[in-house]
């Protein structure tokens, strides 16, 4: 297979106000693993709030999401404004409550939720060149609601005894008029028609290796739609 390009979109550094630095972690090592070449992207505002992260209370502080996702990327990023869809071959989006508070307002709107305009256009471009879009945790919601009817999975639509937390998220992507597929966390679901591959990940009550399994199982999937 020709190396493939993914362009991978930061929300911050950190679960409670950023991207899952794990689940990032995990898309990088599998894209490496799989021979292929990354560009890493952030939009260039301001995060809703700084979460301190030794107890998840808010902070009086103002950070940015572009200079807070640098710190994952080891300073190698740039603003979405300026991704090419055309230079990449896939795009994936990790979790972390950023992907609902910055790059969409799920957090606090729930399904009247918006999607940052820059995500949205960057979500739309890929899709309409016919070329695969992956995301882990609570990124399948910004799918949900920017294609309408598509299918992604969060895991699970039921609580479990503690082990999907956040089983309502499966219930709000149905309101929003998308389908939710039950997965397990070691699994991802693919929506072979609009290209669309979705994995748990952190939804999940679990061991770590078993959410680092479960996006290899989403990135090689993601990869395999590229050829
Ligand atoms: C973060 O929370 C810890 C634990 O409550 C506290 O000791 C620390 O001062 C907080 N840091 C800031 C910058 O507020
Ligand atoms: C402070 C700030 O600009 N926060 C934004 C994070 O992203 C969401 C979704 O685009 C906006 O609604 C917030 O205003």
């Amino acid at each position: 297979m020709a190396q493939a390009k993914v362009a991978v979109i930061l929300s911050g550094c950190g679960v409670y106000d950023g991207t899952e630095v794990h689940e990032a972690s995990a898309i990088l090592v599998h894209l490496s693993r799989a021979g292929s070449e990354v560009g890493m992207f952030a939009p260039n505002i301001n995060q809703m709030h700084v979460i301190n992260h030794t107890k998840g209370e808010p902070m009086e502080q103002n950070r940015n999401v572009l200079e807070e996702s640098a710190r994952i990327a080891r300073g190698k990023i740039s603003a979405l404004s300026e991704l090419d869809s055309k230079k990449f071959d896939a795009v994936i989006f990790p979790g972390g409550f950023g992907a609902a508070k910055n790059l969409s307002s799920f957090a606090s709107d729930g399904t009247a939720m918006k999607v940052n305009d820059e995500v949205e256009k960057t979500l739309k471009d890929f899709y309409n060149e016919k070329k695969p879009i992956g995301l882990c945790c609570i990124s399948p919601v910004l799918a949900a609601k920017v294609f309408n009817g598509c299918e992604v999975t969060v895991g699970s639509d039921k609580e479990e005894g503690g082990k999907w937390p956040h089983a309502g998220t499966a219930g709000a992507i149905e309101s929003m008029g998308s389908k939710h597929i039950k997965k397990s966390v070691t699994e991802c679901h693919v929506d072979d028609k609009n290209k669309i591959v979705t994995t748990p990940a952190f939804m999940c009550e679990t061991k770590l290796h078993e959410i680092f399994d479960g996006i290899g199982v989403m990135v090689n999937k993601v990869l395999s739609l590229t050829k």
